[in-house]
């Protein structure tokens, strides 16, 4: 059963912006305690200040919600049942007692629901040495179903990014920079690869978003690059990803284990400066999202 909270529903109804949260990145799957639960403030506490409502998804007891009441909101910043799309009927149906929501996962229920606009840290995507392992996200196929404009610093910092790319173009995805030609590296501004499209304001986002609903196309990938003053080393990062990626092979992990793993690798080898540098680009996402909402909400 998809549930709506009391707030979300009402905006909704009256045509008002509100913008769908996953829950991943706020729980300790995605960050760590304490950062996880100050990501969700910032990040809702940026929707709200642009003019939006905030609707956080995530399955408690059996139930899909969108918008989790506050009272529920402490049981999902300490889940670590991870659920994809593909795992929401199965979660509802068992009632699962806590589950938190992919941006894939998040999507599906945002779509559901009538939500057009949706934000978060990173995607997932196409995974270095995917042609061995075939790991590829659904993200990017839930991207390319529904309707919805995606938010993101791009796509997870460890994956093939120039894959990443090729996999949404052949899914028709739209990739498009805010204030950028150049697809962003999550914790540094830029990939160094181009991207085909650009907007420099939100009420250009949501020109895009409205003309894509009108040809019945699905979601678009906004790519925002993390404020210079939170970027990273391009450097460090890439040792740290090294470190990461070594950890993975060696633990020989594969599928949903993979991301918290080489996560936790960076932080380690970053001294935790990869965790702030989320939670500047996470906010800073929730923010843009926001204000093309109310762009949306206008049109
Ligand atoms: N980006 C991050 N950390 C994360 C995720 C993305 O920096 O934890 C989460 C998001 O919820 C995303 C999911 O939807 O990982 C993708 O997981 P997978 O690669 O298993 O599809
Ligand atoms: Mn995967």
């Amino acid at each position: 059963m998809i549930v709506v909270g009391d707030e979300v529903r009402a905006a909704i109804s009256a045509k008002k912006a509100v913008v769908a949260l996953e829950s991943t990145i706020f729980s300790s799957l995605g960050l760590p305690t304490p950062a996880n639960s100050e990501a969700l403030a910032r990040c809702t506490k940026a929707v709200r200040e642009a003019g939006a409502v905030p609707a956080l998804t995530a399955v408690v007891d059996g139930v899909i919600w969108a918008g989790v009441p506050d009272e529920l909101v402490q049981r999902v910043l300490g889940a670590s049942v991870k659920l994809a799309a593909r795992d929401l009927g199965v979660a509802s149906a068992q009632r699962l007692p806590v589950g938190v929501t992919t941006v894939g996962a998040s999507l599906a229920i945002a779509d559901k629901v009538g939500i057009e606009v949706f934000a978060t840290g990173g995607i997932g995507g196409v995974h270095r040495g995917s042609e061995i392992t075939g790991d590829i996200s659904a993200d990017l196929d839930a991207i390319a179903r529904h309707g919805v404009t995606v938010v993101s610093a791009g796509a997870k910092a460890f994956l093939d990014l120039p894959r990443t790319l090729e996999y949404l173009e052949t899914r028709s995805v739209p990739v498009i920079g805010w204030r950028t030609d150049h697809f962003p590296a999550f914790y540094t501004q830029s990939s160094g690869l181009e991207i085909p499209h650009r907007v420099d304001d939100a009420r250009s986002a949501a020109r895009v978003h409205v003309a894509r609903r009108e040809l019945g196309q699905g979601g678009v990938l906004l790519a925002v690059p993390i404020p210079s003053i939170a970027e990273l080393d391009a450097q460090r990062v890439a040792d740290a990803i090294e470190e990461g990626l070594n950890q993975v092979d060696l633990r020989q992990l594969s599928g949903p284990q993979v991301t918290p793993v080489i996560l936790a690798e960076i932080e380690k080898a970053t001294g935790g400066d990869s965790v702030d540098a989320n939670l500047a680009l996470a906010e800073n996402n929730a923010g843009v999202a926001a204000q093309i909402a109310l762009e949306i909400a206008q049109l």
